[in-house]
């Protein structure tokens, strides 16, 4: 087709227009008309998007012909469209159509997360990118998951370092996530990489950085060959992951039954920058990140040989992490249900995903 022809068969579509958006009663079939002539696949529209294939040295001119076509039936369109809505709206406001202000409003998203929840999610995304998979367990525990498992007897002095809920019904409220550990174990088998988050109760007195009601982390991973060095290089990346910088931590020796090396793990308090505050009771450290290489016993209580495979094993206090991440300095905000302390959802990572009952 040369530029003549265009033109001919350019003007023979304008005429088309004309002629017929006239006899067009209502929007939506304006609406339908326009489609079928400037839609992509309309008579307009094919040819609007045939500019390549006219010769090089014709192609200005070309260009030139179908834009000013389109201009022009674009404004056939705009000003049968306004003759339409005008006639529409007098329409109703003939049949008493108005705007029903009792009708219920659109949705709005509102509402924020509790921090706790915000730093879960933190978390759990940093490990899901390392491979470990999220799981829960029981808050109500039996005697043997909490501590008969983890290397701590009826008669073991250790029981005492994690005041206890009994229930009468002769189980506990766990007292930590660790026991979560052991269901893993049983559950899945060697090798494995898991966190456990989830809400811990403890019978002792609440002040700035003790709760009753707290949530830790468990974090367990067990394989052939590893190491603490291992333990190490995983927990430091999740502290530069949370706070997005290096985070002044010191590892000191710890003990806990279920593990041997065991370390304490530190951080420097955000709330004072290390100077001491009540948070920290003055020390300028919090304690956030207990961890070391899970006992032989214990993965023989799990059912793993502990020649054949090693793992490291960490206990993150969550709602600690959280003060520290969001500047709370005192704990008993968080269970308070004070809505001020809540985080907006849009700077978050998303929703829980993936997490299994163990
Ligand atoms: C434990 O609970 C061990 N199960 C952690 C562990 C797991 C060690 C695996 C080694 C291997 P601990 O009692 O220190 O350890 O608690 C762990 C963390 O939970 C503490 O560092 C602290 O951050 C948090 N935490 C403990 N008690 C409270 C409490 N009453 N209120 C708030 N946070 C607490």
């Amino acid at each position: 087709m040369d530029v003549d022809e265009l033109k001919k068969l350019l003007s023979e579509i304008k005429t088309d227009v004309k002629a017929r958006i006239g006899e067009l009663a209502s929007l939506e079939k304006l609406r339908q008309l326009e489609s079928q002539i400037v839609g992509k696949k309309g008579r307009l529209g094919e040819l609007l998007g045939s500019i390549g294939k006219f010769p090089k040295e014709a192609r200005g001119s070309v260009g030139q012909v179908l834009n000013s076509a389109k201009k022009e039936v674009a404004e056939l369109f705009q000003t049968r469209r306004t003759a339409l809505q005008a006639s529409e709206s007098a329409a109703d406001s003939k049949a008493g159509v108005t705007a029903d202000p009792t009708l219920p409003g659109l949705p709005r998203n509102v509402g924020s997360v509790h921090p706790v929840t915000a730093v879960q999610w933190e978390v759990e995304e940093i490990f899901e990118r390392l491979g470990f998979t999220i799981e829960t367990g029981p808050e109500m525990e039996s005697d043997y998951y909490n501590f008969e498992a983890l290397n701590i007897p009826a008669w073991h002095p250790a029981r005492d370092m994690q005041d206890t809920f009994w229930l009468e019904n002769g189980m506990l409220l766990r007292t930590h996530t660790s026991p979560v550990q052991i269901r893993a174990m049983e559950k899945f088998g060697p090798p494995l990489r898991c966190i456990v988050p989830g809400r811990c109760f403890r019978y002792e007195t609440i002040d700035a950085s003790h709760e009753n009601t707290f949530h830790q982390c468990e974090g367990l991973m067990i394989d052939k060959g590893i190491s603490v060095a291992n333990l190490i290089a995983v927990m430091k990346l999740l502290l530069r992951e949370v706070f997005h910088r290096d985070v002044a931590i010191r590892l000191r020796p710890g003990y806990f039954p279920f593990v041997e090396p065991g370390f304490e793990l530190d951080m420097s308090c955000m709330i004072c920058n290390g100077d001491g505050c009540a948070t920290c009771k003055k020390s300028g450290w919090i304690e956030i990140l207990p961890c070391g290489m899970v006992h032989p016993n214990v993965l023989k209580c799990g059912g793993i040989d502990p020649h054949e495979y090693t793992g490291f094993a960490f206990g993150l206090g969550l709602t600690r992490l959280a003060m520290m991440k969001y500047g709370i300095r005192d704990i008993r905000i968080m269970n308070s249900g004070d809505l001020r302390g809540l985080v907006h959802p849009e700077r978050l990572c998303g929703p829980l995903i993936g997490t299994r009952q163990c």
